[in-house]
């Protein structure tokens, strides 16, 4: 029998609060979820690095599924902790915030939903062990069961088991996440080589090595030039899915400075590309939602840009071009060290602070000009692009106008079971795929505050056709008319009539190529949709159980085989399993209860976590270049729920 101290029963029931709430400390309990607990690891390693102790850090994802991760840096500390009064170790590793931060890095990596701290990743955990090397001694520290110590300290200390090399330090960390806590334990190896690479970008200088145990491979991240390179990355694989793109100036433009205590780096290269792409990072932390970083950058070039283009005689002296003719094929980086982020938004990675917008505006301009001053070839090629792009948009708007205006109500009535309520706060819109389903959704729903539009099967690809094609496209008219707020540089989202625009399509591979080129249209020209969590994957139940518990008859419904093998294991007599193949097969009671109801349903919000890799991904799947999609849906196939 265990006997616990004071002290450790506060530390045990800190570990259970985050077992019982594990979506509270990593989002999820999915695939996001579970790689989370990789990326907590990871951000103390980058901290050491940053506090310019380690330059090294190997990953290595192991054939048991155990995950172990290896830095070089100072070895975590094992003596008594001066106020906890136990081993500094144990204070990282089984109480909860105690990351804090350590060493002099005083740009902490974490941030958001990061910043938990390793004792989470301990506590949703079956097994952690920590082997810690430091003074030429080798410490081990082994942990099971979500947190529970099974290393025996000796005189309050943790035993040494072993010597090495005074030089030789660092800490060591493996772990096997929880199967009873998580949908899934299987990590994925390109989600590891994605962060991995994005890691080095944002460090450079640092060194990660993944070991790919599972399928024999290593990778090694190591980027010298940081963003620099990271834009050559990114344009290289814009060429790559768009051959038809070209860059404006052969190398990325690179501009560093600081400004008070806030360091400001940004790079970035114009293409011949349409779309726009701009990605910031607070302590390199991800601002997928963007904030005062973007906002300082984005008002700095348009006002330079501006001024060069009169001194150039390119503008007459009233006239201003907009701020997205000058981001017209731009892709950039923004990274920034701010002492104390202050992180906002749906999904925390929007940044607040207002000194970051001014420094990012104050060194920006100043270095734009010094390298413009230097460089009035590369300045006139962009400026030359810009009025293009300030040309084809007034052109656009024209053909655009013109047929908004056409976007009558009949267009709407015709097709749009509208709901009673004017109140958008209160109000939804279901996109229903097929008009059998549509039928049963109309007679499901509550007519006060749930809209239903059927969809006639397949709608347009918008990554193909340029905008006067798209607004021929009756199902993409209706949608813009009944959302009410308008597409591209008129879109106005306090007009949108709705708190919600869900997507219901069949569970099948029909259904997700629907909702496949919906969020194309609305990531390509309504984006602020999804970044501000307006759109919602309705999730009809895949199965419904039929069960006796006690002596009653009961059923349940199940939204996925993890559930139903979950259920299978239950020790409950299963009498009977219907599996729905689409939505017209359930009835309006059945379709109400599990995906209308508020009260009962199950949405999943659609979020944008990592522009770079949504605006990729959405090239890969949806443009003409065939190759690198046939080679994404290969990679990605063995993750698809087909129902062939
Ligand atoms: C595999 C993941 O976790 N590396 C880490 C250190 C180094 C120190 C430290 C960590 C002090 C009081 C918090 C060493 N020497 N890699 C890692 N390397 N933690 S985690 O200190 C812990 C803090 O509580 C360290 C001197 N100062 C700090």
């Amino acid at each position: 029998m265990e006997s616990y101290t004071g002290s450790q029963i506060v530390v045990l029931e800190g570990l259970e609060a985050v077992r019982k709430r594990p979506g509270m400390y990593i989002g999820s309990t999915g695939t996001r979820g579970l790689h989370h607990l990789i990326w907590e690891i990871l951000d103390n390693g980058i901290d050491e690095h940053l506090a310019g102790f380690c330059s090294e850090i190997n990953i290595t994802l192991q054939k048991d599924g155990g995950i172990t991760i290896k830095d070089n840096g100072r070895g975590v500390p094992v003596d008594i902790h001066p106020t906890k009064k136990i081993p500094t170790i144990r204070v990282v590793y089984t109480m909860l915030h105690a990351g804090g931060k350590f060493g002099n890095s005083v740009y902490k990596v974490s941030g958001g939903l990061h910043g938990v701290g390793a004792s989470v990743v301990n506590a949703l955990s079956t097994r952690m062990i920590v082997e810690v090397r430091r003074g030429g001694l080798v410490f081990r520290d082994e942990y099971k069961d979500g947190g529970h110590a099974v290393t025996v300290l000796e005189k309050g200390l943790i035993p040494a088991v072993g010597k090495c090399n005074k030089s030789d330090t660092g800490t060591k960390v493996t772990f096997y996440p929880d199967p009873e806590i998580f949908d899934t334990i299987e990590f994925k190896s390109d989600t590891i080589r994605k962060k991995l690479r994005e890691i080095a970008y944002l460090n450079k200088g640092l060194k990660l090595i993944f070991n790919d145990e599972k399928h024999k491979q290593t990778y090694t991240y190591h980027e010298e030039d940081g963003i620099k390179s990271y834009i050559t990355y990114i344009v290289d694989k814009l060429k790559e899915t768009s051959p038809e793109v070209s860059v404006l100036h052969d190398s990325p433009i690179y501009i560093e400075g600081t400004s008070g205590d806030i360091e400001v780096e940004v790079a970035l290269q114009y293409t011949t590309n349409y779309s726009e792409q701009i990605n910031s990072y607070c302590n390199r932390i991800n601002t997928s939602e963007g904030g005062t970083l973007v906002t300082g950058f984005k008002t700095a070039l348009t006002r330079v840009m501006n001024q060069y283009a009169k001194e150039l005689g390119m503008i007459k002296d009233k006239e201003k071009l907009d701020g997205r003719d000058y981001r017209n094929g731009l892709v950039s980086i923004i990274s920034i060290k701010h002492p104390d982020p202050q992180f906002e938004g749906q999904t925390k990675t929007k940044l607040g602070n207002s000194d970051a917008q001014m420094a990012v505006d104050e060194v920006f301009s100043r270095e734009i000009q010094l390298y413009f001053d230097k460089n009035i070839e590369v300045l006139r090629s962009i400026l030359d692009n810009s009025l293009r792009a300030y040309n084809a948009r007034k052109a656009g708007d024209k053909a655009r106008n013109a047929v908004l205006k056409q976007l009558n109500d009949v267009d709407v009535k015709s097709k749009l079971a509208s709901c009673s309520s004017k109140k958008a706060e209160e109000c939804e819109i279901y996109i229903v795929e097929g008009d059998s389903a549509g039928g049963t959704v109309k007679t499901a729903r509550d007519r006060k505050t749930q809209a239903v539009l059927p969809l006639r099967g397949k709608i347009l690809n918008v990554e193909k056709a340029t905008l006067d094609k798209i607004l021929l496209n009756a199902e993409i008219r209706t949608m813009i008319a009944a959302f009410g707020c308008g597409i591209g540089d008129d879109f106005d989202i306090s007009k949108l009539r709705y708190d919600k625009i869900i997507i219901l399509t069949d569970a099948d591979v029909d259904g997700a190529h629907i909702s496949t080129l919906l969020l194309t249209f609305f990531f390509r020209f309504m984006p602020e949709l999804l970044t501000e969590g307006k759109v919602y994957m309705g999730l009809p139940p895949l199965y419904k159980v039929d069960f006796v518990e006690g002596k009653k008859k009961q059923s349940r419904y199940l939204f996925n085989d993890h559930e139903l093998d979950k259920f299978r294991k239950s020790d409950r007599k299963i009498t009977g399993l219907q599996r729905y193949k689409g939505l017209g097969e359930m009835d309006a009671g059945q379709l109400k209860e599990t995906t209308l109801d508020p009260a009962s349903r199950t949405l999943a919000r659609v979020s944008i976590s990592d522009n770079i890799e949504a605006d990729q991904i959405t090239t890969v799947l949806m443009s003409s270049a065939v190759p690198p999609r046939r080679e994404f849906i290969m990679e990605e196939a063995q993750y698809a729920n087909l129902d062939i």
